[in-house]
């Protein structure tokens, strides 16, 4: 039997915390017969119901479940953890400034990167889910010198999965025969759901989405438009934000990750940029990226026509505005 992973999930009392924490119990992030130890952090606040959530994961009797650790300590969560969920942070509440907001998360994800960086197990992969996703997870980077910077991801798989899945819904197509969309960018609305160089399979082989959808005008629009606010119709429609699609991308970008993209598929994946396609080196920024042996690789000699440079650009020029802005924090 495979000796047990310890997964840290942060802010688990939370609503992606509530759905995440039993997908990984299940398998559904490191595979069927991968036995796992769940590390949970939250804040005192939160601890009564950080300890309900354990309580239900001992009654849920998952079989690969192998430890529970609930805690308010983040010394005692990261400890040993061989790969971290950052979910946890400061939501921006109704009439607070974009600086407040960052000034909150700039100094939680400036600590838990220090905690990290001390305590975790040596090549710990990380995951920043919490937002704004991209520049929290350069904070960690920045703090935590030590954890190799190809160790330091965000979340763009969920924005990634709900391109995948209008296409699917526009040709009627099964979502599982769409493939190599890309999220080019920042995690927020000037993100670019770029199709490319999407395909689908077909009875007749692999065909462009772009000849199939044949329909320029929806792609340049109304697609990238509807996955870009795609956060803010979940809200309208949930009176919540999205919780479940998080979680489950947030297994499909550590799965990937951990186990490898199939052969001839890439997936989205905000990494640090080592100045490809022309974006500033030194942001984190979401590109198409193939994985392998446990390390993800971006994909290059893609085509970039000059609608899409134009939006590769706007997305890069806001994450550099919220670095600067991060970086005013920190003094
Ligand atoms: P919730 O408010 O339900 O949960 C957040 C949890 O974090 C709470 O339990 C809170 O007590 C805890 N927390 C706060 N500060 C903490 C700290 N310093 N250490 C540990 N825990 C802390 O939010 P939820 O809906 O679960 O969303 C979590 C985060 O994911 C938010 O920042 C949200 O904006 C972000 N999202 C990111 C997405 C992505 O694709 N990257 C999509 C979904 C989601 O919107």
């Amino acid at each position: 039997a495979k000796d047990p992973v310890r997964v840290l999930v942060t802010g688990a009392a939370g609503q992606i915390g509530y759905a995440l924490v039993p997908m990984i119990a299940r398998g559904v992030m490191l595979g069927p017969d991968q036995p796992v130890i769940l590390h949970m952090l939250d804040i005192p606040p939160a601890a009564e119901a950080l300890n309900g959530v354990k309580m239900e994961l001992v009654d849920a009797a998952f079989p690969l479940l192998k430890g529970v650790v609930a805690t308010t300590d983040a010394v005692e969560a990261c400890t040993g953890v061989n790969i971290a969920v950052m979910v946890g942070g400061f939501p921006r509440k109704e009439g607070m400034e974009r600086k407040d907001v960052m000034s909150k998360n700039v100094s939680i994800y400036k600590s838990q990167a220090s905690a990290l960086e001390k305590h975790a197990a040596a090549n710990c992969k990380v995951l920043v889910v919490a937002n704004p996703a991209n520049t929290n997870a350069l904070i960690l980077k920045e703090f935590a010198p030590s954890i190799p910077e190809k160790n330091i991801t965000c979340l763009t798989r969920l924005d990634h999965n709900r391109a995948l899945g209008q296409i699917s819904e526009r040709l009627n197509v099964q979502v599982s025969d769409v493939k190599n969309v890309i999220i080019w960018g920042n995690h927020s609305s000037t993100q670019y759901p770029d199709v490319n160089h999407a395909t689908v399979k077909t009875s007749a082989g692999e065909k462009p989405v772009r000849e199939l959808v044949c329909d320029d005008a929806w792609l340049n629009g109304e697609f990238i438009t509807t996955v870009q606010q795609r956060g803010a119709a979940i809200i309208k429609a949930r009176k919540l934000s999205s919780a479940l699609s998080a979680a489950s991308s947030a297994c499909d970008h550590i799965r990937d990750w951990v186990l490898g993209t199939p052969e001839g598929t890439w997936v989205s994946m905000g990494v640090y940029s080592d100045g490809s396609y022309n974006v500033p080196s030194g942001l984190i920024y979401s590109f198409p990226v193939t994985c392998r042996n446990g390390e993800w690789a971006i994909v290059q000699g893609l085509s970039i026509d000059e609608f899409s440079r134009n939006k590769l650009d706007k997305t890069a020029e806001e994450l550099s505005e919220e670095k600067a802005l991060a970086y005013s924090c920190l003094s």
